[in-house]
């Protein structure tokens, strides 16, 4: 649960203090909204042309390139590659400015410049610690996702909009990770490559239904060597294996 500072209808700088996640509200006026490491921040300009200001430097973060919907807000969403924590910046925050020096407009344009997950490199994407629903995109090279606490405080289920016409949705075969506390749920794209668990255990994406309680409803392959299971003795299940072997 973040801690809230807020700012008034005039001209405020909001600081937030390191290690402690915060939403940072300006509410009306030309606000300053300054970040702290080590946490997970959301910026909240409100009216006037504000600031988000963000420790380290623009190659610290990835832009995953999709607004995010949370508490009646809409943000963009820079994810940490360091721990340095993930930063929500809502589309009435103007502009990013890095301690670094660098400054962005908060918008495709300027986030563009902030290196896009689901790029050709080997990324390590580390989600916020909660409240959070992401879609994550691996693209190629070798991606793991770090995620909080155990397997056991997930279930797992699939994107199932297959249809019998043999088309598909997009997103069809995403695995999805819902906390079971109802404190986010993280979907990420057949090409991320492997799940860190913080507390420990790493699966490769294909292979999260031996660890994670989940639907067996309907398995579906991916464009790669899958592992199907099905779950439960009873009742139809549809299994489509998609390329791969
Ligand atoms: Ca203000
Ligand atoms: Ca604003």
């Amino acid at each position: 649960m973040a801690f809230d500072i807020l700012g008034t209808p005039g001209n405020d700088t909001l600081r937030a203090e390191n290690g402690i996640d915060t939403r940072l509200l300006g509410d009306a006026g030309a606000d300053r909204l300054l970040g702290a490491a080590s946490a997970d921040m959301a910026y909240v300009g409100g009216a006037g042309i504000d600031t988000a200001y963000l420790a380290g430097s623009v190659g610290e973060y990835y832009n995953i390139g999709q607004a995010v919907q949370r508490d009646g807000e809409l943000f963009n969403v820079l994810l940490s590659r360091n721990g340095s924590g993930n930063q929500y910046i809502a589309v009435s925050t103007e502009s990013v400015s890095f301690q670094s020096g660098e400054t962005v407009a908060n918008d495709a344009n300027g986030l563009s410049l902030v290196t896009s997950a689901g790029g050709f490199g080997n990324e390590t994407l580390v989600v916020p610690r909660d409240d959070s629903t992401l879609w994550l995109a691996g693209g190629t090279g070798f991606d793991t996702v770090n995620l909080n606490g155990n397997p056991s405080d997930y279930t797992l289920s699939r994107v199932p909009n297959l249809f019998f016409d043999g088309s598909s949705n997009a997103d069809a075969g995403a695995y999805v990770l819902t906390a079971v506390n109802g404190s986010g749920s993280y979907t990420f794209d057949t090409a991320i490559d492997s799940i860190h668990f913080l507390f420990g255990q790493t699966s490769t994406l294909t292979e999260l239904s031996k660890y994670v309680t989940g639907s067996s409803i309907l398995q579906i392959g991916t464009n790669r060597n899958d592992f199907l299971v099905q779950g439960t003795q009873d009742g139809y299940r549809a299994f489509a294996g998609l390329g791969g072997y």
